[in-house]
């Protein structure tokens, strides 16, 4: 760790951000990355290695956003490096068909019965987006509903009171999003299946999709109400609708089928990312036969990209699924206690200080909202104190461990977190507890 006289060094990292102010709008390539909801300078990221982070000046981070969901086993997870690698020696991308992407596709759909046709993307974006316009075509209707709090990647339809990014920037949808597109996405309250009920009763036969997160991790963590996922599927089966459980985030990481095991859930199509291609850029969407052979070039549903099935990234994703199948049995058990650990360690930190917390926590996805009352939904996460987190991020940062940058997005740990790093997060959160 590089210090002066207890203070972290942070030279390298300002000049850089200087740089890349001039390259790119507010210096990153992603919004969230600038902390402009929790204050502080963001640290340039020079490498990592399992639970942990090192920036360009030295210091060394605990890691709780794993690349915002990837890196389940840790950085630089020598299975996954060395797949790469190997990869790589044969080219890093052909256009054409290979039997990597059959192998992985192969390993999804042994985790996730409800698919039965596989389209490689390459980001969750492109999964949600290319969902919704199958189940458009599918169904003939142009409405879809989604929920507030909710994120699904930035497609035009989608960006209608949504969650990780728009949330935290107070934005209630994005510029440059048509009324006319906006207005046939209806965003919800999540976990009220009656203005579902009402929102068919306004619109039969209109809609094509009901779309969410199985477990919000883009409002910070929420989990469904009992019944809740089941009464969507009730729902849209009963009115011709398609369920769309966009498993981006939730997918490998709440068990080995994701949140459709974990809740014993049925999905028409369902969206995959992030894990499935350990750490590379890779997303994919499938389902039902019915749906899916309706794609070009079967069907009249166009959709296609460049790097789809990038070799590379089918290699991370097969050494990284590949792993979790095999060690299933162990690894979410561990996940579970050691996020379990940490999750209601640092809220006991938190009452210890006489800070109102309400933890959020669904596997090792979770969120420490700090308000005092339940979040059940987007409406009662917005009533957190975004400043009181504000305040936790940025000493938790100087302490060396590095939260999701903002109150509206759900932490995540792996297997590469341990009982040391767990010790080390509990103590710096008395530390940051003591300074509020
Ligand atoms: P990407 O296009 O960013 O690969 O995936 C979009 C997406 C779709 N669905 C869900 C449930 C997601 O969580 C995401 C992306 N998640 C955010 C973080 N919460 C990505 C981080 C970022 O935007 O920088």
């Amino acid at each position: 760790m590089n210090e002066e006289a207890g203070k972290r060094v942070h030279e390298k990292s300002r000049a850089l951000q200087s740089r890349a102010e001039l390259l790119f709008p507010g210096g990153v390539n992603s919004p969230v990355r600038a902390f402009r909801s929790v204050g502080g300078e963001p640290p340039f990221v020079a490498k990592a290695q399992g639970a942990y982070l090192f920036d360009a000046d030295g210091n060394r981070y605990l890691d709780y956003f794993g690349s915002w969901g990837p890196m389940i086993l840790g950085h630089a997870f020598a299975p996954v490096v060395e797949a790469i690698q190997k990869a790589a020696v044969d080219s890093s991308s052909f256009g054409a068909s290979t039997a990597a992407e059959g192998d992985l596709a192969e390993l999804v759909m042994s985790c996730y019965p409800a698919i039965e046709r596989l389209r490689f993307v390459s980001s969750g974006t492109e999964a949600t987006m290319s969902a919704i316009r199958l189940a458009r075509a599918a169904t003939g209707r142009k409405r879809i509903v989604k929920f507030e709090g909710c994120y699904h990647g930035h497609s035009d339809g989608l960006l209608v009171k949504a969650g990780s990014g728009v949330a935290t920037l107070g934005i209630p949808g994005s510029a440059g999003v048509p009324e006319e597109i906006a207005a046939l996405t209806m965003a919800l309250p999540y976990n009220d299946l009656a203005a579902v009920e009402a929102a068919f009763a306004a619109h039969p036969d209109e809609i094509a999709a009901v779309i969410l997160e199985p477990v919000v991790g883009n409002a910070g963590c929420i989990a469904p109400a009992e019944g809740y996922l089941e009464g969507l599927r009730r729902i849209t089966a009963e009115r011709g609708a398609l369920l769309i459980v966009d498993e981006v985030m939730t997918g490998f990481r709440l068990a080995l089928g994701g949140a459709l095991e974990r809740f014993c859930l049925d999905a028409d199509l369902v969206t995959l990312g992030k894990i499935i291609g350990g750490g590379l850029p890779c997303g994919a969407f499938g389902g039902k036969l019915r749906f899916m052979e309706m794609l070009a070039p079967l069907g009249p549903v166009y959709q296609a990209g460049t790097l789809s099935g990038n070799p590379l990234a089918m290699a991370a994703g097969m050494a990284t699924v590949g792993y979790l199948k095999e060690h299933a049995a162990r690894v979410y058990p561990y996940l579970e206690k050691t996020a379990a650990a940490v999750a209601d360690g640092v809220a006991a930190e938190a009452a210890a200080a006489g800070i109102a917390v309400t933890t959020n926590r669904v596997g090792s996805m979770w969120t420490w909202f700090f308000t005092g009352e339940p979040v059940a939904d987007y409406e009662q996460a917005a009533k957190s104190d975004t400043k009181a987190f504000g305040r936790f991020h940025r000493a938790m940062l100087e302490a060396g461990v590095w939260l999701p940058p903002s109150q509206f997005e759900a932490m995540f740990l792996g297997t590469a977190h341990g009982e040391a790093e767990v010790a080390a997060t509990l103590e710096a959160a008395r530390g940051a507890f003591a300074m509020f």
